[in-house]
């Protein structure tokens, strides 16, 4: 996938502001401070695409990106920051999980962990929601350029081991926004799950097993004029 044009559209604090153009959403799941803005700036390849919060932990916001004219993507705030207030994180729940539960058009999720770290209790809790709410998502390990290569295969290794528990859980990416290491394969997975969720034959979402052999069938060499569809 070619990303041509990046636009933001809202900062909705409330389900009832997001888009009613029902274009399919890729969602982009993190704690505080995890790399989640930098990692959204390097797919767009621009310096500031990613809206910064002057005072982290404390937005709410769903910040909603048009990339392409054709889909959204949609950072969602970041969890775990520590100096939050009880009834703030509260919200912040309530809103995630109404937004998974209710939002048909998320397609697909890019959930963002330390590559040094693995996921985290809180990552583990994001984690089992996508997997509950039937949501299929990516694990990205990023500032993967901090980790010592041998460091990293074992972490990919045990991140395997732990997550193989999830059905919707449709690959792991070490990733970079210091290198561009990783971009490339997580625009591919991105772009195949877009196609599969806007086909309208196929259910919108769907198990890891079921994506797989519906993939066989539809992303063969013949198919390549539709994987330019979003390009
Ligand atoms: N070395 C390195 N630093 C990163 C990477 N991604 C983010 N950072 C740094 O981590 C800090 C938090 O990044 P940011 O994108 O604002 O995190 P967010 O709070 O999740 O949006 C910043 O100082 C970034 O420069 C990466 O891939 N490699
Ligand atoms: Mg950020």
């Amino acid at each position: 996938m070619k990303i041509a044009s990046v636009d933001f559209t809202v900062g909705a604090v409330d389900l009832h502001q997001l888009p009613k153009d029902g274009l399919p959403e890729v969602v982009f799941i993190g704690r505080s401070n995890v790399g989640k803005s930098s990692l959204l700036n390097k797919l767009a390849n621009r310096k500031k695409t990613a809206r910064v919060s002057s005072t982290p932990g404390k937005t709410r916001e769903l910040n909603y990106y048009l990339v392409n004219k054709q889909l959204y993507f949609v950072d969602l705030p970041g969890y775990g920051y520590a100096r939050v207030a009880e009834h703030v994180r509260a919200g912040w729940t309530a809103l995630i999980e109404n937004y998974f539960h209710s939002r048909k058009q998320i397609a697909f999720a890019v959930q963002i962990v330390d590559a040094r770290l693995g996921p985290t209790d809180l990552d583990n809790l994001m984690i089992g929601w996508l997997d509950f709410y039937k949501i299929p998502f990516v694990l990205v390990l990023t500032k993967a350029d901090k980790t010592p290569s041998s460091r990293l295969q074992t972490q990919m290794i045990a991140v395997e081991e732990a997550m193989s528990k999830y059905h919707y859980l449709h690959g792991i990416v070490p990733f970079s926004a210091m290198t561009g290491d990783g971009r490339n394969d997580l625009l591919k997975i991105i772009e195949e799950h877009i196609l599969v969720a806007q086909d309208s034959s196929l259910k919108k979402f769907i198990r890891r097993d079921e994506f797989n052999s519906s993939r066989n069938g539809r992303f063969s060499s013949k198919d390549s004029d539709r994987t330019t569809a979003v390009a």
